[in-house]
């Protein structure tokens, strides 16, 4: 209990707030202050939790969600009322769509005045405004019922499959008193939030005799498998059947980019040509063609670890499903598989490592151009040879080139080291991603970033520097979304930025270093320079504007009108 009220027989839901977070091993806040809550962020901070101030709500939501990505303990994300809270829901949302756990935890006016619409300050049901894009939305009206809400939403955040929740605190809760006994008694720590989910017998040996009967079979392993800290199972397993594996973007370095039995460099082709795939905490979304010919061959089979059972089906029969936790599921195969039961054939293979060869050769002969300006591929290069040796390294990327390019040519080699626009495709995670795994890792993060996607979170650069957080952002300055426009084009295209602006200078503002690259040698430079000092640092990085492709790799997705004006 807290000490500084002055009447020690007393207290109150801040103190309850805090109190409740800290007995549940939640340490961090990631917010913007204001009322009804700035008084929360202070006690909170007087209290030893660590309270990091964003410039915008949106940004302080994705820290949360990241953080709770890297560490399976949710995040938190601390607004105001109304707008603040509205500012916090895309993060929230995205949370949501991409299973990572957080709290969107707000403060909210006055109830009474609030359901007879009678013109609060910042008037909002923000409860009922929530749960479309939450997993559960919960309010708290009373000082005694704040430990209860705290726990229910670490209960909703990381149990089962793991979202963003949202947990009103009304300003009167917040404010009321207590008796400090009573208080003290309404507080309770969460046990096992997080159960294990153990799958059932006959479905690990349903899918190991499925995978046993595979000819050229395949492992993909979505964010969940990351998500799952699974990792020496995962690994054991790939390894001991020998079955090739595709990883998801941010599946990434759960086994090395170079591991042998990587075919992201076929990917297209180990798809369509797998007779046998097994799912591993990767969803048949948009992100892997909905499981959809022409990228699958529709006579496929599917096996499917998932922790949530409506999944199954969700796009095409799954032959063998397999329900539960990924770490516990992982467990109980190695715990069954005998030697030699699964095994790819050596024609699979064969096909699979020539089909590599040929594209990484085509890949080569992209990344060993030198062009002036730069393009995508030269400046990844770069990138890729300054980080090679740097494995502590975590990657941030967003963008639509920019992404797609960083991607295929950034290897990872860790686990967890990855984070991007994931399964929405979202714009604007870069600088509350980055913040989050700078502080939860402790290790310096480089954010790849196109020059449309920083615009959306670019206001943090003030956050970082007045953190002094190891981040280096890299602006693949190409004028514009996906391209720039041609010299003098009036008024300027959908797309089109001002030409040559100098991001760099942007962060000299607020105390941290700019680096302005034209070329290769001296973007290596800039990259080595600002990793070594390990202070925030912004990369302008000139990109020729004719180099990006309109959508970057999902121009399929992008409807054209029929008719040309
Ligand atoms: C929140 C949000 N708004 C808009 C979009 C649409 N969108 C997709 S990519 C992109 C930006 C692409 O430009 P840039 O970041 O400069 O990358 P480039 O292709 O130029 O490398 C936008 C605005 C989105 N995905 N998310
Ligand atoms: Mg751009």
């Amino acid at each position: 209990m807290s000490e500084e009220s002055a009447d020690s027989t007393l207290t109150d839901g801040f103190h309850l707030v805090v109190d409740a977070l800290k007995l549940n091993g939640i340490d961090t806040l990631y917010g913007v202050a204001g009322i009804p809550v700035t008084d929360l962020a202070r006690l909170a901070q007087s209290e030893g939790l660590r309270y990091f101030g964003f410039r915008h709500e949106q940004s302080a939501g994705f820290a949360a969600a990241a953080a709770g990505f890297l560490t399976q303990v949710p995040g938190v994300c601390l607004t105001v009322s109304a707008p603040g809270f509205l500012n916090g829901m895309v993060a929230l949302a995205n949370a949501t769509t991409n299973c990572f756990p957080m709290i969107l935890m707000s403060g909210s006016s006055n109830r009474a005045i609030v359901d007879l619409e009678q013109g609060d300050y910042e008037e909002l049901d923000q409860m009922n405004a929530a749960k479309p894009f939450a997993k559960a939305a919960y309010r708290v009206n009373r000082p005694e019922d704040i430990g209860i809400g705290i726990a229910r939403a670490i209960h909703a955040a990381v149990s089962g499959r793991p979202g963003g929740v949202y947990l009103d605190l009304t300003a009167a809760a917040l404010s009321a008193t207590l008796d400090a006994e009573t208080g003290r008694k309404s507080l309770l720590k969460v046990v096992d939030p997080a159960p294990r989910q153990i799958p059932a017998p006959e479905a690990i040996t349903r899918a190991i005799d499925l995978l046993g009967n595979a000819k050229r079979p395949l492992i993909i392993l979505g964010k969940g498998a990351a998500y799952a800290q699974a990792d020496q199972d995962i690994r054991r397993f790939v390894e001991s059947t020998g079955i090739p594996f595709l990883p998801m973007s941010m599946a990434k370095g759960l086994l090395p980019d170079n591991h042998p039995q990587s075919a992201a460099t076929a990917r297209s082709f180990a798809i369509g040509q797998a007779d046998i795939v097994m799912l591993i905490g990767a969803r048949l979304n948009w992100l892997l063609s909905n499981g959809r010919a022409p990228l699958w061959d529709e006579g496929a089979q599917l096996v499917q670890v998932d922790i949530s059972p409506i999944e199954i089906d969700s796009n095409r029969p799954i032959a063998a499903p397999v329900v539960g936790d990924i770490k516990s599921a992982m467990a109980a195969f190695l715990a069954v598989l005998k030697p030699g039961q699964i095994r790819p054939s050596a024609a699979w293979l064969e096909a699979l490592a020539q089909h590599k060869q040929k594209n990484i050769q085509r890949m080569a002969a992209q990344l060993s151009a030198d062009p002036h300006p730069m393009n995508f591929s030269s400046a990844l290069r770069v990138v890729r040879d300054v980080l090679a040796d740097k494995r502590d390294v975590h990657i941030v990327n967003e963008g639509a080139n920019t992404l797609d390019f960083a991607r295929n040519i950034i290897d990872m080699h860790e686990p967890r080291r990855r984070l991007d626009s994931g399964t929405w495709g979202v714009m604007g995670i870069g600088m509350g991603y980055a913040i989050a795994t700078a502080i939860v890792s402790g290790k310096p993060v480089v954010a790849i970033e196109g020059d449309s996607a920083f615009g959306f979170s670019g206001r943090e650069i003030e956050t970082i520097c007045r953190y002094k957080l190891p981040i280096v952002i890299l602006v693949f300055n190409n004028n514009g979304i996906y391209r720039g426009d041609k010299p003098g084009t009036t008024p300027p295209s959908p797309t089109g930025f001002i030409p040559n602006a100098r991001y760099d200078r942007l962060i000299e503002a607020f105390g941290g270093v700019g680096y302005h690259a034209e070329d290769t040698p001296n973007l290596t430079k800039a990259l080595e320079a600002a990793l070594a000092a390990g202070h925030p640092a912004l990369i302008n990085c000139v990109i020729d504007p004719t180099a990006g492709t309109e959508s970057g790799h999902i121009q399929s997705l992008n409807p054209k009108r029929a008719l040309r004006s």
